[in-house]
């Protein structure tokens, strides 16, 4: 195991790594912006190093400040976190070639897995179902890509490869305004993310968001620890995430859990990582891979048992999983709802002094927050935060667990979303189960 390593993040996933790093004994350097020198985490962690300014660009996407912070300090490796660098393929090379160690997957994965085009025909080769569509990027003939989009069946959606998590796509009903479409939908994609290369698949209308949690070592190892069904969703940021997801069967998740770390096996994938997938009558679908630890990994921890961060580590160290897919087993059922600080009417941040915090306990709950009594939440950074996660041995008990622990909480100071999960979790169509996609954005008349 690592003597030390950087944590290249902040807020509550730099805590949640620094509590990993502690029970295995390694020491931690937090690295921080000026606005985030009073992070709970920075003031935990063995050692920290300031690099730079407020705006992330200039801290926490600052590649050579990072990498020197890892050099002044003698670490030995680097934790991305999630968001910031944490997919980015040069970052993941930059840190290899000066000698540390990414706790991640290969820079070339991360790139192929960037690709949407790429990953896609990746997992198809290697038995991953996927959307029906162009199989490919799309060719500048119109003809063949109307005969195309007419095989496949209106509505159809184009996608940039080089997009993901909802930029660059544009959905077409009708044959009238694809060829528009897919130039448009080309030349952003061409400003936004510096590659024009756009794919076609089939328009699902009323998907679930699924997600399956894989974890693989360096000595051929993968194991699937079942599925998250994200759909609670707005505007392509998760609200309320819960695994398992209602309704799926155990044959059908072993079925896609298995051909997901069955694909690890065959791209030669190494550490955490998720399958996304949308779910259409009791189908799975492919449509990306996250290559990085995810927001929403504590309900799968707690419905499994196993330590996702603890995994990182070890794997990034060259150790084996610690555990086999046949002792893997789903107990119960776990609920997370992200806690923003947003105005509940128009969602727009709001940052400012926590002048008074009291964060939820009891049976079956889980806080991952660096809030406290205050905390000034900065305005230069993501609206996140805490996540706020009931378990119990059947989705009723977590549903009910988390309503306790919702009306527990206090957050005074800032304003934020704790009223809209109260409203979620006692949704009679949400307490059912199987909500799709589209679901909070339509309760809340969007
Ligand atoms: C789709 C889709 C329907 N059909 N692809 C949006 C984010 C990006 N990860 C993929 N997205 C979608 N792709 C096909 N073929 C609908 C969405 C989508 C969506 C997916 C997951 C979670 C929330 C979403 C919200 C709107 C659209």
């Amino acid at each position: 195991m690592f003597d030390k390593i950087v944590i290249a993040n902040r807020g509550e996933i730099a805590l949640r790594i620094l509590r990993a790093c502690r029970e295995l004994g390694v020491k931690t350097v937090a690295v921080h912006s000026t606005a985030d020198k009073d992070l709970k985490h920075v003031r935990l962690a063995d050692e920290s190093v300031c690099i730079g300014p407020p705006p992330s660009s200039a801290s926490y996407l600052n590649i050579p400040a990072i990498i020197s912070a890892a050099e002044v300090t003698d670490a030995e490796a680097i934790h991305p976190g999630y968001g910031f660098l944490s997919e980015n393929a040069d970052f993941a090379e930059r840190v290899e070639e000066s000698g540390f160690t990414f706790i991640g997957p290969r820079g070339e994965t991360i790139r192929q897995m960037g690709d949407k085009v790429a990953a896609i025909e990746a997992m198809k080769k290697a038995g991953v179902p996927t959307v029906p569509g162009s199989d490919g990027p799309l060719g500048s003939d119109d003809e063949t890509n109307m005969m195309l989009a007419r095989r496949i069946g209106y509505p159809i959606i184009i996608k940039a490869a080089g997009g993901g998590g909802g930029r660059g796509m544009r959905v077409v009903h009708a044959e009238g305004s694809l060829l528009n479409a897919i130039s448009l939908t080309k030349s952003e994609a061409g400003s936004f993310f510096g590659n024009d290369m756009v794919y076609m698949e089939k328009y699902l209308e009323n998907p679930r968001h699924i997600e399956i949690q894989v974890l693989a070592d360096t000595h051929g190892n993968a194991i699937h620890l079942g599925e998250r069904d994200c759909s609670m969703q707005r505007r392509h940021q998760k609200v309320v995430e819960e695994a398992p997801a209602p309704g799926i069967s155990e044959e059908l998740r072993n079925e896609i859990g298995g051909r997901c770390a069955q694909a690890c096996i065959d791209i030669g994938y190494r550490g955490a990582g998720t399958f996304e997938f949308l779910y259409e009558n009791g189908e799975f679908y492919f449509i990306e891979m996250n290559t990085r630890v995810q927001v929403e990994h504590p309900v799968t921890e707690m419905i499994t048992g196993v330590d996702i961060v603890r995994e990182q580590l070890l794997i990034a160290s060259g150790e084996k999983l610690s555990y086999t897919q046949g002792q893997i087993q789903i107990r119960g059922h776990a609920v997370e709802c992200r806690l923003n600080a947003e105005d509940p009417v128009s969602f727009m941040p709001s940052p400012g002094k926590i002048e008074r915090a009291h964060m939820a306990g009891g049976l079956g709950i889980r806080v991952d927050s660096h809030i406290y009594n205050g905390y000034t939440v900065p305005p230069h950074y993501d609206s996140m935060i805490g996540k706020l996660i009931a378990f119990g041995p059947s989705r009723d008990t977590a549903l009910a667990r988390m309503r306790t622990a919702l009306d527990e909480t206090i957050i005074e100071g800032i304003k934020t979303n704790i009223a809209l999960h109260r409203k979620i979790i006692d949704d009679a169509n949400f307490q059912l189960g199987g909500t799709n996609i589209h679901y909070l954005e339509k309760k809340l008349g969007l």
